[in-house]
């Protein structure tokens, strides 16, 4: 059975539920990973005002205003709610700073022995400004633009709460979950039952969708990726759908493609989030399982724009004709994109002519 059945299309206004919910589009709706930040002139003036990174996600008037940036100046299909899977273990009380131009800083988990330092209970006052931001932006969005609400993943979240700051190779917490199964799957755990509270109150306070972001999914070995990847995730989405099984849920488990079908099957999300790597025709056949396809257009041609942007955004259209299919990038927007690119982009997706 698909899993696009149990989901019901909560409002016809909106493009991004039509298609979670079970249809195709043409044209598709548009949103894009990281649509608000750096590259745009409005969000660095509210980032300055703020202060630090995480007083802006824990500024709801703020937070709410960056949100919905980008969404007056291009007009997207949805929003998603301004805030970074790292306020989960800031929240449950691990020390985690920004550093400017370095990225995120953590005080190390190293053994099952630290999880003394992280307290559920804690979370609920950091929670709640965000549930708020959630509450202003759907206040303030148009009826048709659809609210995403996010987390990361558990695997995702672990990789930066073990090493201490972002990895490329992820050993850190690979080996803590080989050293110490019992204290890395007590970790895991931990932020499986937070997400779901923190998800939760997102969906509560007026998200119409929600994201979970493995941005780390793509270095496992099949048991570790089963583990850690597929299985907390199962738990995440079964639970939410308990809760409230009207509102679609995307994964987005990046550099994962080899083993998609078996996440999306076991997961049972609602639309799988591709990366750059993953093939239009592999996404046609994805959709084929009971999924809307996201993605997958490299962030590097919307920093290039000209005849390569048209040339693959006319590739990946005429790809998708009667496909469930969400244009968005394979990855966020990187903070060298010319905001006139994307307005160009939009316009490109808007106007295109495809099958369907
Ligand atoms: O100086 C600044 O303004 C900080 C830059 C920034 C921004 C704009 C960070 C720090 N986070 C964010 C916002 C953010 N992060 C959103 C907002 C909504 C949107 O517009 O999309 C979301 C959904 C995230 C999610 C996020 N944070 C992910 C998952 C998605 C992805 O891009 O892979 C990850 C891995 C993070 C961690 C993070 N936060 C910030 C940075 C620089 C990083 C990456 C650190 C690293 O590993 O190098």
């Amino acid at each position: 059975m698909p899993n696009a059945v149990a989901v019901k299309t909560k409002s016809s206004s909106m493009r991004l539920l039509q298609v979670l919910g079970g249809e195709a589009l043409s044209p598709p709706p548009v949103w894009l990973m990281r649509q608000a930040g750096r590259y745009l002139p409005e969000y660095r003036v509210v980032r300055e005002k703020a202060g630090g990174f995480l007083d802006l996600c824990y500024t709801p008037e703020l937070a709410a205003e960056v949100t919905l940036q980008p969404i007056r100046r291009f007009g997207f299909d949805a929003a998603i709610l301004f805030s970074d899977i790292l306020v989960v273990p800031d929240a449950l009380g691990q020390s985690v700073a920004f550093l400017e131009g370095e990225g995120p800083r953590l005080d190390p988990i190293s053994s099952g022995r630290d999880l003394a330092r992280l307290d559920p209970a804690q979370t609920r006052t950091k929670f709640a400004r965000v549930f708020e931001t959630v509450q202003r932006v759907r206040q303030t969005l148009p009826r048709e633009v659809a609210l995403i609400g996010f987390c990361g993943a558990p695997w995702t979240v672990a990789t930066y709460m073990v090493a201490g700051e972002g990895s490329s190779d992820q050993s850190a917490a690979r080996l803590m979950a080989y050293r110490d199964r019992a204290g890395f799957s007590k970790l895991i755990d931990i932020l499986v039952e937070t997400s779901i509270a923190y998800l939760d109150g997102q969906v509560r306070a007026g998200a119409d969708a929600l994201q979970i972001f493995d941005t780390w999914a793509g270095m496992l070995p099949d048991e570790e990726f089963e583990a850690w990847v597929v299985a907390p995730t199962k738990r995440i989405v079964a639970e939410l759908k308990r809760r409230h099984p009207a509102v679609p849920i995307i994964g987005f488990p990046r550099g994962a493609a080899a083993n998609a079908t078996h996440y999306l099957q076991a997961t049972r999300i609602d639309g799988l989030g591709c990366d750059t790597t993953v093939p239009l025709t592999q996404m046609r056949k994805l959709s084929e399982s009971g999924v809307a396809v996201q993605g997958n257009l490299d962030p590097l041609l919307l920093v290039a724009g000209g005849p390569a942007l048209q040339h693959r955004v006319r590739e990946t259209l005429q790809a998708m004709p009667g496909v469930r299919f969400i244009f968005n990038l394979g990855h966020g927007i990187v903070p060298e994109t010319p905001p006139e690119h994307v307005a160009q982009l939009v316009d490109l997706v808007r106007s295109a002519k495809h099958g369907g």
